[in-house]
């Protein structure tokens, strides 16, 4: 096995290069201004989570990396517009994402919303005519982001972390907000690798059950980096949920306990995958680096 950090950046630039060829410099056939505000956003940095969970779990099940970039890139673009509208005055009002100025504040307001529109469109587009998905993974696929970026899922989140701001809520809901909001489209990264490398009904089940968890430790580190990162390494306006008088993790429980429920989360993780007809070494290390990550 290939060390984590040569791994995740080998496939960063990957996904990057791809990225670059989907919403490309010059386009003709679109104003200019919405491709140079969704590259703005699409290749602005970040982490590249959720394609790469993509790619590994395609690769662990013995697909090949090519065929899942595209259906990988597509959530990414997911990923980008929801971050770009998650930031704008309406939602979350943050003026800072990866250490620079939000969409909306590098581009007018109107140009963000719009990009962000784009981006969540032109994904069912790029699996819609990839040419090496046949038509029934292309059905699944759309099938699975609807739902997870969709009413089920991501937006679903949203509206219920709208709903609950200025209020305590219990950890049960709070769970509930999170497995919508931000664990849908993680789960839906490992369900895509799934898809594209064939996996069994038995092997998908696994995948989910592991897509969940990790969505959920994900979500559990990212409260905890909210409060312990700096701006610096976070890139993101400190504390933003404190300002947004949101109920985290580390609200309703305190850090020590966020952090221990982090790790549990994780090694539960971790035997969800006992049982998947592949080589596991790889999506562990993801696991684990999801909850020990630093920013
Ligand atoms: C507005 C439609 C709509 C949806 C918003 C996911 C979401 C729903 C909003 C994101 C808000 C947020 C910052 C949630 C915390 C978890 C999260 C998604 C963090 C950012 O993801 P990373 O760490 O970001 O993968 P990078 O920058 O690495 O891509």
């Amino acid at each position: 096995m290939v060390n984590l950090t040569s791994y995740l950046a080998a496939r960063s630039e990957l996904i990057e290069q791809q990225l670059d060829k989907i919403v490309p410099e010059q386009n003709e056939a679109f104003h200019s201004v919405l491709f140079q505000a969704a590259r703005y956003s699409l290749l602005g940095g970040g982490k590249r989570l959720r394609p790469i969970l993509t790619l590994a779990t395609a690769e662990a099940l013995g697909g090949n990396v090519e065929d899942a970039l595209i259906p990988a890139c597509a959530l990414e673009m997911i990923h980008a517009y929801s971050l770009i509208h998650d930031d704008l005055p309406c939602m979350d009002n943050d003026d800072f994402r990866r250490g620079k100025p939000s969409l909306h504040k590098a581009f007018r307001e109107g140009q963000a919303v719009l990009a962000g529109d784009f981006l969540l469109t032109h994904a069912f587009h790029v699996i819609a005519s990839d040419a090496k998905l046949n038509a029934d993974q292309k059905v699944e696929l759309v099938n699975i982001l609807s739902r997870r970026a969709g009413g089920e899922g991501m937006i679903a989140g949203q509206v219920m972390d709208l709903e609950a701001e200025g209020k305590t809520i219990s950890l049960d809901m709070l769970r509930m907000i999170h497995a919508n909001k931000t664990g849908a489209l993680i789960k839906a990264s490992i369900e895509f690798g799934g898809i594209v490398s064939g996996a069994t009904a038995q092997d998908m089940h696994i995948l989910r059950q592991f897509g969940s968890e990790i969505g959920l430790a994900f979500q559990i580190t990212d409260d905890i980096l909210d409060v312990t990162a700096s701006q610096k390494k976070h890139g993101k306006t400190l504390a933003s949920d404190v300002k947004n008088n949101k109920s985290t993790y580390v609200s309703l429980l305190g850090l020590k306990q966020a952090q221990e429920m982090a790790q549990t989360t994780f090694q539960s993780a971790l035997k969800s995958l006992q049982g998947l007809s592949a080589d596991t070494t790889l999506l562990a290390k993801l696991a684990e680096r999801i909850v020990n990550r630093d920013s």
